[in-house]
């Protein structure tokens, strides 16, 4: 997959692809990363790529010409790309949104911008806005690097060979379950039991259970209708009994994390997300 950055500071991008997996990523040709500088398509003898806006008001903008000239470039070389333009009020990165980048079979060009955005008619070159987050940096270039390291992740030979970014906790929709490695008991903390004893169906039972647990009190909003029912309400009448000693189980886990949650409201909410994660360590 090709990945080409129309920047003003193709250095920062350069650093960041000569690191670690994406490093291995180029090397072992499954990605391949190039840069366009605008500047390059600057008449004069400043080079000039911003302005002052239309209108007044702080900061500068970035010019169409140099931009638009780059873009263009982009395009020649890269004539199956997305076109995608970091800003802050694109449309908010999520691990879909990434999925959906990774399968379309499509290379990408990002446009980063700098000083307070683009020209506006620059956007009749790009195909969408995208933001990381709801937050303002100095350049998109950051951004744009984020999003290239989240879709390259799904290209097969990018990560170690059993390691699957379609089983990372976000795309099974919950967040991540508490991992250990040795040793098994570090300064008084034990590893859950459960993980040591090597009976796989109650490992993934107990992994389910506490991203389950910390979905429910951390990101609800995540949760299905129907797991959010099975977690709160009458369990179904008619279920196997595996199924239904699963759920009580983790029901278990919850009503006695809010016990803890309540012993603990003297304390300040940052706090308690903790507190309501700790509470059962090592009794598997
Ligand atoms: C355009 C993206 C670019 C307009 C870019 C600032 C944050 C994000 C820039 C603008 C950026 C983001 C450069 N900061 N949240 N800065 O993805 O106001």
């Amino acid at each position: 997959m090709k990945f080409l950055f129309v920047t003003l500071f193709p250095e920062q991008i350069e650093q960041a692809a000569g690191h670690s997996i994406i490093q291995r990523a180029v090397n072992k040709g499954l990605v391949e990363i190039s840069c366009i500088n605008p500047r390059e398509f600057t008449h004069d003898v400043h080079r000039t790529v911003d302005d002052t806006p239309f209108g007044g008001g702080a900061g500068m903008v970035l010019k169409p010409e140099p931009m638009v000239a780059a873009i263009r470039k982009a395009k020649e070389q890269l004539p199956n790309a997305r076109v995608i333009a970091m800003c802050p009020g694109g449309r908010t990165l999520k691990q879909s949104i990434v999925e959906e980048y990774a399968h379309c079979g499509q290379d990408f060009i990002f446009v980063c911008g700098h000083y307070e955005g683009f020209d506006e008619r620059i956007f009749n070159w790009v195909d969408e806005k995208l933001s990381i987050g709801d937050y303002v940096l100095t350049g998109g270039e950051m951004p744009a690097l984020i999003v290239m390291d989240a879709i390259a992740r799904f290209i097969p030979g990018v990560l170690g060979k059993l390691v699957s970014a379609e089983e990372d906790s976000f795309s099974t929709g919950l967040l991540e379950y508490p991992q250990y490695t040795r040793p098994v008991n570090f300064e008084g903390l034990e590893v859950p039991e459960v993980l040591r004893g090597g009976n796989h169906a109650l490992i993934d039972a107990w992994r389910l259970q506490e991203s389950l647990k910390a979905t429910y009190f951390l990101r609800p909003d995540l949760l299905t209708e129907e797991q959010l029912r099975l977690i709160e309400k009458p369990l179904p009448y008619k279920m196997k009994k595996a199924q239904r000693k699963f759920w009580e189980e983790l029901r278990g886990k919850i009503a006695a994390a809010k016990e803890a949650l309540a012993a603990v409201t003297e304390q300040d909410a940052g706090e308690k997300d903790t507190a309501l994660l700790k509470e059962d360590e090592g009794n598997g």
